[in-house]
């Protein structure tokens, strides 16, 4: 298709928040912002050790960890810089939460305030990034407190805690072998592909959908043994492929990077999990619920998939801490679900037959 035909991303912002009657420029606007930091964030990736930014954080001097007891990379810290610089100015929010900021971030005194918070990962995969395998981005948009926009106030932690139903926005920029940025604003999900020469969002996959069934499977099969038996049965019988209850194989994939995973389900089909594990009691899960977790679970709802923690929808879960970790499964419709009526079940103390005594592939 030739470049004059194809939408931008403003383009296809106005075009789609025509139909919302409601929306104001500012949104568009706000998108335009987030789109820019990723287009900052894909240059400097793409440069690598070229722009000096592979390595930890402060390794001169012994490294840095962030809120979340990680060693920060240095592009961890940049991207973060991008998130931050590029979108307290626009005058479209009220604040800024970020996995690798402690506290909310409050837009500085001389610059306006809007109606809007904006919730980050600005890196995700960032263990991956020595390694040149694709990491990405993630964002979520919710509305600021009536009372924070009327008052001008400070946000406070309380301000964010909203479930992932309330989001009127979320999206990922993946950089992998294209930069794309992945897109909704609640009414369907958009792909856009970065023209590096014009520095410009073009999209190209119009109207994403998760095919409802699957074969693939992510999961980091190294934590087996902490699993809970919902997630073993589901595994084990993935394992048994055709000799077993589905009847059919499956294929796995770990990329580390659960951008990277997000995309190729919302591509072809497949179902990730991260599911809760006793690996680490203190921590309910290992991925984020703010923003990592409702984002992408947004995204996978819109595209006709589905998220969940297993026990219930990701969406209607009421977030109590900025940081919280929650255990996270999403993908293809029908594989999720059947992981939740795994859940469902009713674990039986002592096997009614030893012919149905559960078994794992798995040692343990
Ligand atoms: P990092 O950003 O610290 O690399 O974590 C990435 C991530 O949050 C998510 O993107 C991956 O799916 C998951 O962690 C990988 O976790 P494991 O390292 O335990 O496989």
């Amino acid at each position: 298709m030739p470049l004059s035909k194809r939408f931008t991303l403003t383009r296809y912002l106005i075009e789609e928040r025509r139909r919302f009657p409601s929306a104001t420029g500012d949104f568009n606007a706000l998108i335009l912002d987030a789109a820019l930091a990723c287009k900052a964030i894909a240059r400097a990736v793409a440069f690598g050790e070229l722009g000096g930014v592979l390595g930890n954080h402060d390794a001169d001097v012994g490294g840095c960890v962030n809120v979340q007891g990680e060693t920060q990379k240095k592009l961890d810290v940049l991207s973060n810089e991008y998130f931050v610089r590029l979108n307290q100015w626009g005058g479209h929010l009220a604040g800024m939460a970020s996995e690798e900021m402690d506290l909310p971030c409050q837009i500085p005194a001389q610059q306006p305030r809007g109606n809007y918070l904006l919730v980050f990962d600005p890196l995700d995969g960032s263990s991956n990034i020595d390694v040149n395998v694709s990491v990405g981005s993630i964002f979520s948009i919710v509305r600021a407190p009536h009372e924070v926009v009327d008052s001008g106030r400070d946000v406070i932690e309380a301000d964010f805690l909203q479930p992932g139903a309330a989001q009127v926005a979320a999206g990922y920029a993946l950089y992998g072998p294209t930069t794309m940025l992945v897109l909704s604003v609640g009414n369907g999900v958009a792909g856009f592909t970065l023209d590096p020469m014009l520095g410009e969002f073009m999209l190209t996959h119009p109207n994403l959908q998760v095919p409802a069934d699957t074969q693939e499977f992510a999961i980091n099969a190294s934590n087996s043994r902490f699993w809970e038996r919902p997630v073993k049965r589901y595994v084990d019988e993935c394992l048994a492929g055709k000799t077993g209850p589905r009847g059919k194989d499956f294929n796995m994939r770990w990329i580390a990077s659960m951008v990277a995973e997000a995309h190729r389900i919302l591509m072809r089909g497949g179902v990730f999990l991260y599911p809760r594990d006793s690996k680490e009691p203190s921590k309910p899960g290992r991925l984020r619920l703010l923003y990592e977790a409702n984002p992408v679970g947004f995204i996978m709802e819109q595209a006709g998939g589905r998220a969940s923690t297993g026990y219930e929808p990701m969406l209607g879960v009421q977030p109590t801490s900025l940081h919280q970790r929650i255990g996270l499964i999403f993908g293809s419709r029908n594989e999720v679900e059947r992981i939740e009526r795994y859940h469902a079940e009713p674990v039986s103390t002592e096997p009614s037959n030893p012919l149905f005594v559960e078994r794992s592939l798995f040692r343990n």
